[in-house]
C-alpha cells in the first residue's frame, strides 16, 4: 500500500508553504476555527488569487451529487453542507455520512467458499448463494495476481474482461476503472468495451449524421437559450431529476437555466408518457405518447411541416444531404404509406390535431428541442436521435440563437457556459499492448460471456466474442445496470473467476469469487473538476475519515498487484497519492496561467481548503452550438463525409443492415403495445432514472424512506390499470413477464399514461432463491424484466427502457427485503 502521509504529522507545514518539493496531505488549516497564525498567513497569501473560494465550516470534498463540506467529529463524518457556489444544492449529498458508515460495507477481503476450496471455476452455480470466507490482504493479493498470471499465460489477454463499466466515484486520480485498465495494460492486455450504457445508440448514429457524438458536447449556452428561445420542447427529458448528479462534480447550472425559462414565461412542452417532475416544476404543457412510439410522432410532425410547406428548404439545401431520399419515405413513395399526422396518431396515441399543431407552433417560433436519452435506450434507439435532427433541420433553426436541438441539457448541465482556466487530466490507463484484443460493444457482455466465438455486426464491422475466463469489475454494478438479469446470471457462470472491488455488498459483489473492500472517496485524497461542460471549478477532495475496516484504495490494491506481477515501477511511476495530485494540479495550473488565470502553488492550495472558481468569458455565455457551421459551412464543415448534416447517410446505407437503413425510419420495436407479447403482457415499461439515487448508488441509505413503497421500489401505475387489477395505492405488487419477476410497491397516479408503468432503474437485485435464474427479486430490480438485445446491428446499444409486462397484487406474506443485507460468512 502506498503511504497515506496524512498519518505523518512530522512533516512541517512551514516547509510546505515554502514550496518545497515534499508533498503531503496534512490536517487542514483553512477550514479550522479559530484560525491559527499560520492559517491567517495562508489566508493573506491567498488573497492575491481571486479565483479561490474558501470553505466555510468543514472539509472540502464532493461526489457525483455535488461538492460539499464535510463535518467530521471524532473520526466519523456526521453531516455535510453544500459549497457556497452551488445554485441548486442536491439533498443527496446528505447521504455522505451514511455512505461512509453504511452497515453493508465490505469489511475484509473475502473469497467464495467453493472457489477457495476447489479453485477457479468451482461450482459457478453457487455464485450469489455460496458462503464467504475472510482472507488476509496478503492472501487475497496472491490469489488475484496468480489468476491474472494464469489466465494471461493459458488463454491470453482476450480471456480477461476488465472493461468494467460503471459510474464509480468522482476523483481524477482514484478513478478505479482507469486504474484497473492501467494494471491490465501493463499485465498483458484485456478485453475492453466500446460505447456506454447511457448513450450507446445515440453516439454511434450521431457520428454518422452530425460528425460528432453530440450527446456529450457543449450545448448552446443557457443565457442564450433563455434570451432567444420562444418555445422549448422537452422530448423525453426529466432534467429536474437527471441534473441532480453529474459525471464530475455538478455545477447545477442547468437547474438555474430551467428556472430562468420558467421565470421568463417561455412556453415549454413536455413530450413524455409520464407527467414528470420537470414538466411540473416548469409548468410545461404535457403531451403523452405511448411508450416507444416517439419516432412515429416525429414523422407525423415532419409530414405536417412538409405538407403545410412550413419546412425550411433553403436550410435543407445548404446544410444537409439526403432530404430527397427521406422525403420519398415520408410521403410513402417507398412503402405506399404517407407518414401523416393521422398515421402517427394511430401509432403513438396522440391526437392528429395535436401533432399538427405542434408542427405549426415549432415552425412559427424560435424553437429549441431538448431531447433526453431514454428514447435511444430502446430497440432501434438510433432512430429517435436521427429523426429529431431531421426534424430540427426541416425547421431550419440549427445554429441560430436559442434554436435547433440539444441532446445534453438534461445531463451534467450541458449549456452551462464554458469557463476560462485549466483542466485537470486524470491518471491514464497507459498504452494498450500491441496484441490487445478488440473491444466488444459494452451492452453485449452477457451475450459475449454465454456465446464465445459468436460473431455480431457492429457499426460496419464484425465483432467475434472472445472466450472470457475472468471478469474483473471495479466501479460498476452489472447486476443492476445490465438488461435481463436472469440471462446475465446464467452467463455469469461461464467465467472461471470473477473479481470485484467494492465498498458495499452489492449484488455484483455477492456474485463474485473474490471481493476486495475499497474505500469510499471520502476516505482518500483527490481532485475533481466541477461542471462537466463549464469546467468552472476545481475542487480538492480532502480525506475526511480514515479507511474503514480493512478497506484500501483501488490504487493501492492495483499497486500491490503490480508489484506481484513485476510492473510496480511502471504502475505507480514511483509516486504516491499526493505526488500524483500535485502533478495533476501543476498541469492544470500551467494551462490556467497560459490563459492568464494565476493559481497558487499546489501545497498552498491544498493546505488552504479552498476551491477554484474560474471566470466565464462574456462571449461564452452567448455561444451557439453549430453557429460557426451555420455561418460558413465550407470553412466549418461537420465531421461527416459530406461535411453536412446527413439526413441520408451513404455510410450507414452501405452497411446494408435490415434494422438500420440509410435514413431515419419508424421500425416496430421487438416488444410494444401492438406486438405479440402485449397479448399476455399488456403494460409498457418505462425505466426512468431515480429521483432519490444515482443508478444503484445510495440505494443502501435512508433515502429509501423517501421512495420505497411497501419497502420495495415503486411502480407508477395509472388508476384505470390499477383498478382493472384490484390494485390500490401502497399495495405490494408482483410485476412479471417471461424473463423475470419482481416485487414492487404500487404508486397509483394519473401522472402516467394509461397502459404504461414506470419502475426506476437502480434497485439492488435481491433474489428470493439466490443463484436460481427466474427467482423473485424482492427489492424490485427492473432489469429482471427488460430484454437483452442490441438496439440494432449498427450501434448494439442497450434496450433498457423497453419491455412488456403484467402486474398483480401480491398475495401471501411479504418476503423480507434482503437487498442490503450482508451475505453468510461476511
Ligand atoms: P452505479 O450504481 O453507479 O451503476 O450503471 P453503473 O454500474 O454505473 O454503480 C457503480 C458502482 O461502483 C457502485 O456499486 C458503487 O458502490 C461502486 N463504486 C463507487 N465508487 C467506487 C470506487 O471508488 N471504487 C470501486 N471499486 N467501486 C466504486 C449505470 C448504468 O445503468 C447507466 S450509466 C445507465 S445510463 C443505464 N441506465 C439504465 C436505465 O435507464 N434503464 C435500465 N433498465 N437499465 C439501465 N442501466 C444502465
Amino acid at each position: 500500500m502506498t503511504t497515506c502521509k496524512s498519518q505523518q504529522p512530522d512533516l512541517s507545514r512551514r516547509a510546505l508553504l515554502k514550496g518545497l518539493g515534499a508533498c503531503a496531505a496534512l490536517p487542514l488549516l483553512g477550514g479550522l476555527f479559530p484560525k491559527s497564525a499560520l492559517a491567517q498567513a495562508i489566508s493573506t497569501a491567498l488573497e492575491q488569487f481571486p479565483t479561490l473560494v474558501p470553505a466555510q465550516k468543514g472539509i472540502l470534498t464532493g461526489a457525483h451529487w455535488g461538492a460539499f463540506e464535510a463535518i467530521v467529529e471524532e473520526g466519523r463524518m456526521v453531516r455535510v453542507q453544500p459549497v457556497a457556489d452551488d445554485p441548486a444544492p442536491n439533498d443527496l449529498i446528505e447521504m455522505a455520512p451514511y455512505q461512509v458508515h453504511a452497515k453493508n460495507r465490505i469489511k475484509y477481503p473475502m473469497v467464495r467458499k467453493s472457489w477457495l476450496e476447489h479453485g477457479p471455476g468451482a461450482k459457478p452455480e453457487l455464485r450469489g448463494a455460496d458462503e464467504w470466507v475472510r482472507v488476509s490482504w496478503e492472501h487475497a493479493i496472491e490469489l488475484v495476481a496468480g489468476e491474472i498470471r494464469r489466465i494471461q499465460r493459458d488463454f491470453g489477454p482476450q480471456a480477461i474482461h476488465a472493461g468494467s463499466y460503471g459510474w464509480k466515484s468522482v476523483g481524477m486520480f482514484h478513478n478505479c476503472r482507469t486504474l484497473l485498465h492501467r494494471l491490465m495494460n501493463l499485465a498483458g492486455g484485456f478485453t475492453g468495451y466500446a460505447g456506454d450504457y447511457s448513450t450507446g445508440a445515440a453516439q454511434v448514429i450521431m457520428s454518422h449524421v452530425m460528425g460528432s457524438i453530440e450527446v456529450y458536447e457543449q450545448q448552446t449556452a443557457w443565457p442564450n437559450v433563455v434570451e432567444h428561445a420562444e418555445l422549448v420542447v422537452l422530448w423525453g427529458v426529466n432534467a429536474q431529476v437527471t441534473l441532480k448528479n453529474s459525471w464530475n462534480m455538478p455545477d447545477h447550472e442547468g437547474q438555474a437555466g430551467f428556472e430562468a425559462l420558467k421565470k421568463k414565461g417561455t412556453r415549454i412542452i413536455s413530450i413524455d408518457p409520464v407527467h414528470n417532475e420537470t414538466a411540473k416544476q416548469v409548468g410545461a404543457e404535457w403531451i403523452a405518447p405511448r411508450p416507444y412510439t416517439d419516432v412515429a410522432m416525429m414523422l407525423g410532425v415532419a409530414h405536417t411541416l412538409y405538407s403545410e410547406q412550413k419546412h425550411d428548404q433553403a436550410f435543407l439545401d445548404r446544410y444537409t444531404v439526403g432530404f430527397e431520399q427521406f422525403l420519398a419515405y415520408l410521403l410513402g413513395k417507398e412503402d405506399g404509406q404517407p407518414k401523416s399526422a393521422e398515421w402517427a396518431a394511430e401509432i403513438c396515441g396522440v391526437d392528429a390535431k395535436i401533432i399538427r399543431q405542434l408542427a405549426l407552433d415549432m415552425a412559427a417560433k424560435r424553437t429549441m428541442i431538448m431531447a433526453g436519452w431514454g428514447m435511444q435506450r430502446q430497440h432501434h434507439g438510433e432512430q429517435p436521435n436521427w429523426m429529431l435532427v431531421t426534424l430540427a433541420a426541416m425547421l431550419g433553426q440549427i445554429g441560430l440563437p436559442g434554436g435547433g436541438f440539444g441532446f445534453s441539457y438534461h445531463y451534467s448541465s450541458g449549456g452551462s457556459p464554458t469557463a476560462k482556466g485549466g483542466i485537470l487530466a486524470g491518471i491514464s490507463a497507459g498504452n494498450a499492448p500491441a496484441n490487445s484484443p478488440a473491444p466488444i460493444p459494452v451492452a453485449r457482455i452477457a451475450d459475449c460471456l454465454a456465446n464465445p466465438g459468436k460473431t455480431i455486426d457492429f457499426n460496419g464491422r464484425k465483432v467475434t466474442y472472445p472466450d472470457i475466463k475472468m471478469v474483473y469489475v471495479a466501479g460498476g454494478n452489472p447486476f443492476h445496470h445490465h438488461q435481463d438479469t436472469n440471462t446475465l446470471l446464467e452467463a455469469w457462470r461461464r467465467p472461471q473467476t470473477v473479481i470485484v472491488h467494492e465498498p458495499y455488498w452489492t449484488a455484483t459483489a455477492k456474485h463474485a469469487d473474490i471481493v476486495l473492500p475499497v474505500t469510499t472517496s471520502y476516505e482518500r485524497n483527490d481532485l475533481e473538476m466541477g461542471g462537466d461542460y463549464s469546467q468552472r471549478y476545481v475542487f480538492p477532495m480532502h480525506q475526511c475519515v480514515p479507511p474503514q475496516f480493512e478497506s484500501r484504495n483501488d490504487f493501492d490494491i492495483f499497486s500491490a498487484l503490480a508489484a506481484k506481477l513485476g510492473v510496480q515501477e511502471q504502475y505507480s511511476e514511483g509516486k504516491d497519492e499526493m505526488l500524483w495530485l500535485k502533478q495533476m494540479y501543476d498541469g492544470m495550473a500551467a494551462q490556467a496561467r497560459a490563459a492568464r488565470v494565476p493559481l497558487p502553488p499546489f501545497n498552498l492550495f491544498w493546505e488552504s481548503n479552498n476551491y477554484v472558481r474560474f471566470p466565464v468569458p462574456e462571449a461564452n455565455r452567448n455561444w451557439v452550438r453549430h453557429g460557426d457551421f451555420r455561418d460558413n459551412p465550407l470553412l466549418n464543415p461537420l465531421g461527416t463525409p459530406s461535411g453536412k448534416i446527413e439526413i441520408f447517410s451513404k455510410t450507414v446505407a452501405g452497411m446494408g443492415y435490415a434494422d438500420c437503413a440509410g435514413h431515419p425510419k419508424w421500425y416496430e420495436p421487438k416488444e410494444w403495445y401492438k406486438g405479440e407479447e402485449a397479448k399476455r403482457y399488456p403494460l409498457s415499461l418505462n425505466t426512468a432514472h431515480p429521483t432519490q439515487r444515482l443508478h444503484s448508488q445510495l440505494d443502501n441509505t435512508p433515502l429509501r424512506d423517501k421512495f420505497a413503497v411497501a419497502d420495495r421500489e415503486a411502480i407508477l401505475i395509472h388508476p384505470e390499470d390499477a383498478k382493472a387489477r384490484g390494485i390500490q395505492n401502497g399495495d405490494l405488487v408482483r410485476a412479471f413477464n417471461d424473463r423475470g419477476q419482481i416485487l414492487v410497491g404500487a404508486l397509483v397516479s394519473d401522472e402516467i399514461r394509461q397502459g404504461a408503468v414506470r419502475i426506476c432503474e437502480g434497485a439492488w437485485f435481491d433474489p428470493a432463491e439466490p443463484g436460481k435464474p427466474g427467482s423473485l427479486c424482492k427489492n424490485g430490480n427492473v432489469n429482471c424484466l427488460t430484454f437483452d438485445v442490441g438496439s440494432s446491428s449498427l450501434a448494439q446499444g442497450n434496450c433498457g427502457h423497453m419491455a412488456q409486462l403484467e402486474v398483480e397484487k401480491f398475495s401471501g406474506p411479504a418476503p423480507r427485503n434482503t437487498a442490503h443485507a450482508v451475505p453468510a460468512g461476511a
